[in-house]
């Protein structure tokens, strides 16, 4: 596995230099932050941030993420226009040494959370989510942490009523006219395309998600077979949903090769919802061990990065993105493979 990080770029609050310290780290995983969604990326800015990945022994080949435009989402009239726009995108990315793109393709709100400043037992603060607190907001007057300000009101009731009964298998087939339409450019310049699970994942405010459970995955690799179309593994998002078995998950589509990046962190089921714990089994719901040693055993080679860690050591990240608990967690996962990996070797 190659371990990475994310990175914000250069406005990032965690600076390149503390990053390249911690050990292990093959690159970062970044994005362009300096273009609206549906723009094609200057090169200039890819080059801006190569380089300062390149000046610091750092890999830059995996992008999180090319924003998928909501009309390509909802199959509107100029989704051609925006295709023909993320493929520049990914000719670009490539041109740079980009090897792999992490997409997603949840309608309007991405990841969702109730909270974001949740005070765990020994002080840490986490982001976490109660089904009955979301239950609360009002989609179309939206003040939902970590969303505020990315639509206008009305640009979001806009939104929500063109998805307005959109069906499961409708947005399903704009999913695959979207991967059939780039897989030409897949093939040139070899990208691999990772789609991340809904988080959480499952439906939220009527809106339809259909990269949740093992069988959405199952039916997005039989319907469009291109090698290049695979997932991100975040078993954090996955594992949200009791009903997921992510170790079964990881070692299927591992098995199938289909796993080009994963997102390894760890959440705990509390109350009516899940917190974001450490990425420690103990500190969790979930098996992480177990995990990578389903990944390692088949073989896994893929981009890896910690995910969402707490807020410790009285630092004030942005939640989710601080330092010290991903950097925690990158040692952590740094341990597990090492000993997965030796397990493997000795014919254990
Ligand atoms: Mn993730």
């Amino acid at each position: 596995m190659k371990l990475t990080f994310r990175w914000y770029g250069l406005n990032d609050s965690i600076p390149l230099a503390y990053i390249r310290e911690i050990p292990s780290l093959s690159g970062v995983v970044t994005s362009v932050y300096d273009v609206k969604p549906g723009e094609v990326w200057p090169k200039e800015s890819l080059q801006v941030l190569k380089e300062a990945c390149d000046n610091k022994g750092l890999k830059m080949e995996v992008i999180e993420s090319i924003p998928v435009v909501e009309e390509i989402k909802y199959g509107g009239e100029n989704r051609d226009h925006y295709i023909e726009v993320f493929k520049e995108n990914l000719r670009r990315v490539a041109a740079v040494g980009v090897k792999c793109v992490c997409y997603n393709f949840m309608p309007v709100f991405d990841w969702v959370r109730s909270d974001l400043g949740h005070v765990n037992e020994d002080g840490s603060t986490s982001l976490s989510y109660s089904e009955k607190e979301l239950k609360k907001y009002d989609p179309h007057n939206l003040h939902l942490p970590g969303w505020d300000e990315s639509y206008s009101r009305d640009e979001l009731s806009r939104l929500l009523s063109i998805y307005q009964g959109m069906s499961h298998e409708e947005l399903f087939n704009n999913l695959v006219y979207f991967l059939n339409a780039i897989s030409s450019t897949l093939e040139e310049t070899g990208i691999n395309m990772a789609i991340h699970p809904d988080d959480p994942p499952w439906d939220i405010f009527s809106l339809p998600r259909i990269a949740s459970k093992e069988e959405d995955f199952k039916r997005l690799f039989e319907a469009v077979p291109n090698s290049h179309n695979g997932m991100t593994l975040c078993v954090g998002s996955l594992g949200e949903c009791k009903e997921n078995d992510v170790v079964k998950m990881a070692d299927e589509f591992s098995k199938e090769g289909r796993i080009y990046f994963a997102h390894l962190r760890n959440i705990r089921y509390e109350g009516d919802g899940f917190v974001e714990s450490g990425h420690e089994t103990a500190d969790g719901s979930l098996d992480m061990a177990a995990i990578v040693e389903a990944l390692v055993k088949n073989g896994f080679d893929g981009y890896v990065r910690p995910d969402h860690g707490r807020n410790i050591f009285g630092e004030q990240g942005k939640p989710g993105y601080g330092l010290f608990d991903r950097a925690l967690g990158c040692t952590y996962i740094t341990g597990l493979f090492e000993m997965a990996e030796r397990k493997k070797k000795e014919g254990k």
